[in-house]
């Protein structure tokens, strides 16, 4: 088999059918399989391409239940291809296929690990009722480059439309993290390997033929933060880092509150825990009770969006995340107390640095902590994004 292509769908019952058609007439010269990664739409895409595909053996349709995310769809097309090129393509027409067997001819008889097709090169463009989205691409190019230098090696890096060598995707896919969600799975590609060779095909970009988009707020900052993971390499989990940047909100809304309380000369209470925390000042419980909050919203929309609550759910999730941040609150104390009784760094050390530095280790113990009681207890849900 000379070329799988890796079409992955959701909700594209208008487009899918057309899809197939334009692949069999554009790549009738060659052996292929067309191979559709349908994450279950509600519209029943999977159903029509089956229908459409009956009694075509180079059609395949993967049906996948319970599993949403484009990167892990395109993943899981390929690990089921038989082809020597393995091509992705939207199974929206935005992408021409007629340029594909060019895109295929540079990977199997140029040599090239890669080859993009491109908007942005010679002989491609956006076509004229896009310029929104290319401005916006421009400027998300311009930033993931910053982010992850091994994208300068194509000239369109957020493309969809791309082929890569069987060589590449057995070399590269074990070495990829399956915590990346929504990302560009080209990049996982391009930040592979020392020297890689990438070509390019400049094709016009259509518009949308039917159906919508998928791209949101959460997918765009997703990619940014695994473009940076992707640099940092395999330790650094998306998820944790994610998480260390809504918590760093939260610390800054935690602050405010407790200016503008003490601003307006909130009390100190006292809690009758233990005598060293008394009196507490009511502004810091205040901010850290608003942090908690947003801080729980944050996640849910963001570092957790492909589960998230919805609803009435958001009061159940809320009370789950006050009590693992409660208890991150007091593992952040304790490893504090530890410490600064047993005269930890030094006993000589400044009493104000020390105090930091005991601190930020609780801190730091707390927000691993409670990372690891989020991720298994708060947010351990079946994956609900539709
Ligand atoms: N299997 C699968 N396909 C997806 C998912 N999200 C998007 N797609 C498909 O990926 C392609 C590109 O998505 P699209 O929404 O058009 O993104 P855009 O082109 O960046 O606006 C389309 O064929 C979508 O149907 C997903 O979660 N699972
Ligand atoms: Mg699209």
């Amino acid at each position: 088999m000379r070329v799988s292509v890796i079409v992955p769908t959701y909700n594209e019952a208008d487009n899918v059918v057309e899809v197939i058609d334009r692949l069999r007439r554009a790549l009738g010269g060659q052996s292929h399989e067309v191979i559709v990664v349908d994450d279950d739409s509600p519209d029943g895409t999977w159903r029509l391409a089956r229908r459409h595909g009956a009694d075509d053996p180079a059609v395949r349709v993967i049906r996948r239940i319970g599993e949403r995310g484009l990167a892990s769809a395109v993943l899981d097309g390929m690990a089921a291809a038989e082809g020597d090129a393995l091509a992705v393509m939207d199974g929206d027409l935005q992408h021409d296929e007629t340029v594909l067997p060019e895109m295929v001819r540079s990977v199997l008889d140029g040599g090239a690990d890669i080859c993009v097709g491109t908007r942005t090169g010679e002989s491609g463009s956006f076509g004229d009722r896009a310029r929104l989205r290319h401005w916006l691409t421009a400027a998300g190019a311009a930033l993931v480059r910053r982010l992850l230098p091994r994208l300068r090696r194509t000239s369109d890096p957020l493309s969809g439309f791309f082929v890569v060598s069987r060589g590449l995707y057995e070399r590269a896919a074990p070495r990829m993290s399956r915590g990346l969600r929504e990302y560009k799975i080209l990049w996982a590609f391009l930040a592979r390997g020392r020297d890689l060779t990438v070509t390019e095909v400049g094709y016009d970009f259509r518009p949308r033929a039917g159906g919508e988009t998928k791209l949101s707020g959460a997918i765009l900052l997703d990619d940014l933060v695994n473009a940076l993971a992707l640099r940092l390499g395999r330790a650094v989990s998306p998820l944790f880092v994610k998480y260390c940047l809504v918590g760093a909100t939260g610390v800054a809304v935690s602050l405010a509150v407790y200016g503008v309380g003490e601003l307006a000369g909130l009390p100190t209470v006292s809690l009758g825990i233990t005598p060293d925390l008394n009196p507490i000042y009511l502004s810091a419980l205040l901010g850290i009770q608003a942090s908690i909050v947003t801080n729980f919203l944050a996640n849910n929309f963001f570092t957790f969006y492909d589960r998230r609550y919805r609803g009435w759910g958001l009061l159940g999730g809320l009370m789950l995340f006050q009590v693992v941040s409660v208890v991150g609150v007091f593992v952040q104390l304790a490893v504090f107390q530890l410490l600064h009784r047993n005269g930890f760094p030094t006993e000589s050390a400044n009493a104000d640095v020390a105090a930091a530095v005991n601190n930020g280790i609780g801190l730091a113990v707390a927000t691993v902590t409670n990372f690891f009681l989020n991720v298994s207890i708060t947010w351990n849900r079946v994956r609900r994004t539709r």
